[in-house]
Order: C-alpha cells, then structure tokens, then sequence
C-alpha cells in the first residue's frame, strides 16, 4: 500500500491535530450510532498518541473496549473530481471508520495502514465529520493474542501474554489525501548487484488500461541526476557505477513512476525511493552486498513518557541519534510493524531493520515455565492458539510485508516473538506462515524469535527459517546473580545451536538495572551488574563463529503491565525511558564504536 504523498498529481492533508474523545464503558456507541452526532461528553485528545497515560485518571489508562474518536475538516472545493481517500497510518488494535453517516471501513490490527476510497462520501467545498471507534481488546484471535476476564463485579480486565503495556488508539497520524481517478496502486522494487551494476527490478501496478495509458519510470541518483528511463509497467533498470544501499551508508535513489494518457497528458506520478543492495544468507554468514555483516544493536519499543506508542518525529530522531552514538547499526521492531516514517529513517540513515510482527506471546509456557510450576500447558489448542489465531497472523505476515517491501534498511523478516517451538503443533502452526512470507517476498530471509524454552533438540521448526534468532537470559530470569554459570551455560548452548549450521542472532540478552542503584559489588539490579552481564554475553559471542550478531534488550525502559515483577516497568534499557544513558551504554559504547566489530 502506498504512502499518501504531495505530487503533481495528488494532494494530502494531515489530520494530526486535537480530536474528539470519549470511553464507551458501557459499550453502547455502535448500538446508539455515534457516529451520527457530535460526540457528546467528549474530551481532547491528540492524534497520534496512546490515549492511555495523557489523563491522570486510572479509568482511561485501563480501559478496556472502544473508545470513540470524532474530528471535523473543511475539505476543499478543488478536490471534486479527484478521488479521496481516508488514510489511517495505524489504529490499535481494530478500528471501524465513519465519513459523515457512512461507514467506510473496518480493520484488525494495530500497527499496519489501513485506507478507504471516499470520493462517494465527502463532499468538497463543506466541512466533513470524521469519526472512529477505536477497540484495544486482545483475544485468541487477535495478534497479539489476549484473554479478557469477565469479573463478576462486572469489571472486564485485559490479561495478555507479552510483557510491554497495552497502549491503544490512534498511534499514528491520519491523512485524507487525494489520487486521480485513474490511478497508481502499488510499486515493487527488488534490486541485485553485478560488480559494480545495480540492477533494480521494478513493478507498477495501477488502475489504468494497458491500450489507453503508458507507464514510465525514471531513476535518479541522490543528486537529482537522472540515471536510467524507461517505459511498461515492468522491467529491469540498469545502474553503471552505482553506489549501493549499505549499512552506515543510506544512499538512495528515487524512481518516479508516471501514469501518461494517450493524448500524452500526465495522470499520475508517484516517487519512491531505492537503496540498492542485496541481502543473502550463506551458512553461517549473513550478507549485505556480498559481504559478512554483523549485527550491532538493540531490541526497541515504540514507548515514551505521556504519548506512549504515539509516533513522534522528536523522539524519533534523538533515539536514532543515539544508536549512532552507542556504535549501533541496527535494530529488531520488536515487538510489531513501526511506524512508516521510523523505516524510512532508518533507510535514509543507513541503519539495518529485522522488521517484526506484533506476534508477541504466542506461548502459554513462559510466564508459568520460568515464574510458575514449570508444568506444560498446550499452546495450541481450539481455545487458544488456533486456526482463527493463524488466519490473523497470516494477515499480519502480509499486511508487515506488502507495507516494507520496499525498504532497503529491512533485510529480515520475524514472524514472532518467542512462541511455543516445542509442541509439535508449532510445525503445522508455523510452516505456513514462513511460506507467506516467502511467497510474498523471496527476495529476504524469514526468521522467528526464539525462546530459551525451546533449546536446539527441542524446537520443532527450527528448519523452517533462514536465520536462527535468540532471546538468552541466563545471570537474569535463569541463574540470577551467577554470572560464571552464565558464562559457561550460553556457551555450551550457542555451540549446539551452531551445529544448524545458520547464522544467529542474539536479539535479546540483558537484566533489568534501575537507574542510579550503583555496587561496587554487582548484583541483580544494579547498572553494575547490567554492565557486566553484556560484558559475558560479549565474551561468548567472540568465540563462536556462527554469532553474527547481538541487540541488547532493550534500548530504553519501557512501559509494562504493572506487577511484581516490574518496577514502574521493565527496566532492562541502556538509557532510561528519558534517554539518560546507564552505565552499560557506555561499555557498549566503548565495544560497538571500536574498528573492526
Ligand atoms: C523476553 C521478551 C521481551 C521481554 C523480556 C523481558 O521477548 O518482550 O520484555 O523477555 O523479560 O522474553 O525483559
């Protein structure tokens, strides 16, 4: 799905701005039509943000259901003729959208776009009314997956089974944009490198007619000078002497598509942008433009102080700023689709992506293996995980691809985050889905998270996936304070999972510290002990070939369901959730910016 973008042919305009607001307790709005009036007893609310932390008022942070969300805009006279389409970047976790008195669309899922074409329903030269229900419930068939508990006090209370708050609303902005009624739908880039040629493949596809329109395309370099044209709908565009997408490197190209009448009259145009390089994974190497490529970095959350998972440009900005001053070279989107404007920084910044969907806890045996009895329970079953959990996992494996396929920075799929791997359901759980993504997208690696409750003789797909991706918390959730069975234990397990004869990818390794608790001695807690846990960590990763990469968890502190287990959240960050660097940030630091890691 593409972007709303300014053009000669189209027009967008923002709706990120103050909006109408209100709870729906009762759960009466969809029965009473809301829609159709003024939201009464409505409040402000900015778009985007979570809406959970902005009041002071525990009933809004733990709400549970709809929320209603209104605006008005004056839409201009010029825009009849054209065809108008309501664009929404992200609305967690379902989302069904009004334009005046029509409903116009519905979508499941709370961090990929979704849009409707509403040339039929808006009138121009007029104020609109836009408005929206917003639900934040996780079920067994939502991904991520949830339960919600229906009290006897008649209380409902959301449990789920992933360990980041349950931020919900409209996290990203809106748009109403337009397009002309003949129109480009879509562009597919996928680029290879022959010595020093770039080759970009490109589609467009479009609502045209092959007889009456004429699909151009046109690459320029970074400079604006045009480098290659051509014409058709499909081809091969040949770049001499290019200078190729790398990390630490964010060269882009930007391919215009035109849509030209017979007549030769322009219809439509849209510009994306190209970074050209290859992704391939050999053994146990993984490669960027032919050469070994290591991953330095963190595992991240869309999640600051007030706005929650809102996106925010400042935010954004300053945490990329700090991943070049950690030494970073990548992240993992854990646990879900970011928004769009973090991808294409990352593209323009040359910052490498493991790109995530939100399937985060997809496995009963966690929470109970590690703080519980350590009996199994099934995952997978008719009343848990089950076909109507895979249909939408299957969509979100689609809805994460068909929106960042285009992005250079993104050279890895995850499809989930620490599932159940061991019963043998898993397989016929997970096969499918690594098929989608390959299907979709040849061009990239698939991989899934896993968990240390899945060991090398114990996971059941691990053959399914390109890369093997870990999440190890030995010294922290297993062996707490003992940093020498750490040691001696992660090595012994990397050098099993070497045997697969794939590259790994530690994508979680770190303890908790609360920021300021300092001990000469390290123990459990202290920016001491954090420290030193990834100086372990580190030691092992150096003897084994097969590590091609580590990302610390987490970036920043971050917020959780409140319990026992967390303090005002997970405090596993390097920087706290104001981005004040821990002890550890400048070890890593101190390891990352050094030649030749
Ligand atoms: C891992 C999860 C991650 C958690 C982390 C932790 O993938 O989402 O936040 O553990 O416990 O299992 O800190």
């Amino acid at each position: 799905m593409l972007r709303p973008q300014d053009g000669p042919t189209r027009e967008r305009r923002s709706l990120c701005g103050l909006w109408s607001f209100r709870l729906d307790a009762e759960g009466l709005g969809r029965a009473e039509g809301w829609w159709r009036s003024q939201l009464a007893g409505a409040v402000d609310i900015p778009v985007p943000a979570s809406y959970n932390d902005i009041f002071p008022d525990a009933t809004v942070r733990d709400h549970v259901g709809d929320v209603w969300y209104q605006t008005h805009v004056w839409v201009p006279a010029r825009w009849a003729g054209e065809r108008t389409v309501l664009r929404f970047d992200a609305a967690t976790h379902r989302a069904i959208a009004w334009v005046n008195d029509v409903e116009v669309v519905r979508h499941e899922g709370g961090y990929t776009p979704f849009e409707a074409d509403v040339t039929a329903h808006l009138r121009p030269g007029a104020e609109n009314c836009v408005t929206v229900v917003v639900n934040n419930e996780l079920t067994w068939e939502s991904i991520p997956p949830g339960r919600v508990e229906e009290r006897t006090d008649g209380r409902r209370v959301q449990h789920y089974f992933h360990d980041f708050f349950n931020y919900a609303g409209l996290h990203r902005p809106v748009w109403l944009y337009t397009t002309p009624p003949v129109h480009i739908t879509d562009i597919t880039v996928t680029t290879s490198l022959e010595d020093t040629t770039g080759l970009v493949a490109y589609r467009v596809d479009s609502t045209a007619q092959a007889e009456e329109h004429e699909v151009r395309v046109s690459l320029r370099d970074a400079s604006g000078v045009e480098v290659h044209v051509a014409t058709g709908a499909a081809g091969t565009l040949r770049v001499a002497d290019v200078h190729p997408w790398a990390p630490g490197d964010g060269y882009l190209y930007e391919l215009e598509a035109t849509l030209w009448s017979s007549s030769g009259g322009l219809v439509d145009s849209y510009r994306q942008s190209v970074g050209v390089r290859t992704v391939e994974v050999r053994g146990k190497e993984f490669l960027i433009n032919g050469t070994p490529f290591y991953f330095k970095g963190f595992g991240k959350h869309e999640d600051a102080a007030v706005r929650g998972r809102g996106h925010d440009d400042i935010l954004m900005v300053h945490d990329f700023a700090l991943l070049e001053w950690t030494g970073a070279n990548s992240f993992r989107t854990s646990h879900y689709p970011y928004a769009e404007e973090v991808l294409d920084y990352a593209d323009r910044q040359g910052v490498v992506v493991i790109d995530e969907t939100a399937a985060a806890g997809l496995n009963l045996n966690i929470a109970g293996g590690v703080f519980g009895s350590g009996r199994k329970v099934s995952t997978f079953s008719p009343d848990t995980v089950s076909e109507s959990t895979l249909r939408t996992h299957l969509q979100a494996v689609k809805e994460l691809v068909t929106r960042d396929k285009n992005h250079p920075s993104v050279v890895l799929w995850s499809i989930a985050n620490e599932p159940d791997n061991v019963q043998p359901e898993a397989r016929d759980y997970f096969a499918p889905l690594a098929a989608e993504a390959r299907r979709l997208d040849p061009s990239r690696p698939v991989a899934y998270v896993n968990a240390l409750m899945g060991k090398p003789d114990q996971c059941v797909v691990t053959d399914l996936f390109d890369v093997v991706l870990l999440n190890r918390y030995y010294g922290w959730y297993f062996g707490p304070n003992d940093l020498a069975a750490a040691e001696t234990e992660l090595a012994a397990e990397l050098r099993q999972w070497a045997a697969h004869d794939k590259p790994i990818v530690i994508t979680e390794y770190g303890a908790d510290a609360y920021p300021g608790l300092r001990n000469v001695v390290p123990s459990p807690w202290t920016e001491e002990y954090q420290a030193e846990l990834l100086d372990v960590y580190h030691r092992v990763f150096d003897r084994v070939d097969a590590v091609v990469g580590e990302q610390v968890w987490n970036f920043a502190d971050f917020a959780t369901a409140p319990g026992v287990f967390r303090v005002d959240g997970n405090k596993k960050g390097v920087f706290t959730r104001e981005r004040r660097p821990k002890s550890a940030a400048f070890s890593l630091r101190a390891r990352w910016r050094k030649t030749g890691q």
